[in-house]
């Protein structure tokens, strides 16, 4: 099977797996595993933060994250196709109680203008504005890159109204590879940042918030709070200290085979891409003459599987599991699925 479903399913590398056998291990709830105390010391330096807190997944980071930031009934500045809105089941309104203001973005990229647009003045009637949310890159975006620019006029914007300003940056990793730009520079103009080792970087478990030492102390007690304070956690952080270490660089690969599939998809009649959109590792596409449902299904049957994420839109992402050979075998099977006869 050529898994292009997303990079979540990148499996641990045999080094890696060595790695997590040979970690040291402690109670990590009271502190005392040394492999996670080394995981949460290097993100937070990688990142340019006092601190920086390990945590199941990156649901929990970012959903941690608002609560962090706000009490019940405050509301959260979100793109309107957002992870944290759109895939987090809810999330802020069952475990934060807070309201979701929405900006609907191009390509999930909104602008500080935009921000300025939907904020309101202290008033009783209306719900406290107390937090704004980023995602670099945008998931549903395309895998689009944040501009730094705008980011930064965003985080003046949140400072003239005493706004607090987190990342989403489960593929922060992918944005730095593409761009040269540092993941410090890309987190400095934000209070905190959420990012992930289980999606490119192919690490099994996991996820960290950073920020201040004082935001990631009440972020602590909100992990246990929802049921993320882990015990002996070193075994699989040890998985995200080596992918740290080792895989951030080769997410070029990802990138340039995303390339690859999108300017092989581009010429296929019946599809829509555009591949100068594809900054990253995630290629979109729109399937214009059957429902993106079917064509995935007939794809299956032909050992490639891909998400249908709407109507006629389908979502391919290329990932440490498979390699360029494969990715450029892909747009023939979509020809051929497009044109098969059921
Ligand atoms: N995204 C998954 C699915 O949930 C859609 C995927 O396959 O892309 N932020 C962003 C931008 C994400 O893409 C994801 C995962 C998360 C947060 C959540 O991370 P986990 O899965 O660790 O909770």
């Amino acid at each position: 099977m050529i898994d292009l479903r997303s990079d979540t399913i990148t499996q641990p590398t045999p080094a890696m797996r060595e790695a997590m056998a040979q970690a040291t291990v402690g109670d990590d709830v009271s502190s005392d595993d040394p492999t996670v105390n080394a995981l949460e010391a290097y993100v937070a330096e990688l990142l340019g933060k006092e601190a920086a807190v390990y945590m199941p997944s990156g649901t929990m980071t970012n959903q941690v994250a608002l609560r962090t930031h706000t009490e019940p009934g405050d509301e959260v500045v979100l793109e309107a196709q957002a992870h944290i809105y759109y895939y987090e089941g809810g999330a802020p309104a069952a475990l934060s109680g807070v309201m979701c203001r929405l900006i609907p973005g191009k390509q999930g990229i909104f602008s500080a203008t935009d921000l300025e647009q939907v904020l309101r003045p202290v008033d009783d009637h209306f719900a406290r504005t107390k937090l704004v949310c980023l995602e670099n890159t945008h998931n549903r975006g395309g895998g689009r890159i944040f501009p730094l620019a705008e980011i930064e006029s965003i985080a003046q914007v949140c400072q003239k109204h005493d706004l607090k300003l987190h990342l989403d940056g489960a593929r922060l990793w992918n944005a730095c590879v593409a761009t040269g730009i540092s993941e410090r520079e890309y987190a400095r103009p934000f209070d905190t940042v959420s990012v992930c080792f289980s999606k490119g970087l192919g690490a099994p478990v996991g996820s960290a918030l950073v920020g201040s030492s004082e935001s990631i102390k009440r972020a602590r007690r909100f992990r246990k709070l929802f049921g993320g304070g882990m015990r002996q956690a070193g075994i699989i952080a040890a998985g995200a200290l080596y992918a740290l270490k080792h895989h951030r660089a080769r997410l070029k690969e990802d990138h340039d085979n995303a390339k690859i599939l999108a300017t092989g998809l581009q010429n296929i009649a019946g599809i829509e891409i555009k591949p100068e959109d594809v900054q990253t590792n995630l290629v979109f596409f729109q399937v214009k003459t059957i429902p993106a449902p079917i064509l995935v299904q007939r794809l299956k049957e032909r050992g490639i599987a891909v998400l249908a994420v709407g109507p006629h839109s389908v979502r391919a992402v290329t990932n440490l599991m498979v390699n360029q050979a494969q990715v450029q075998s892909v747009p023939a099977q979509v020809e051929a699925a497009l044109q098969q006869a059921d």
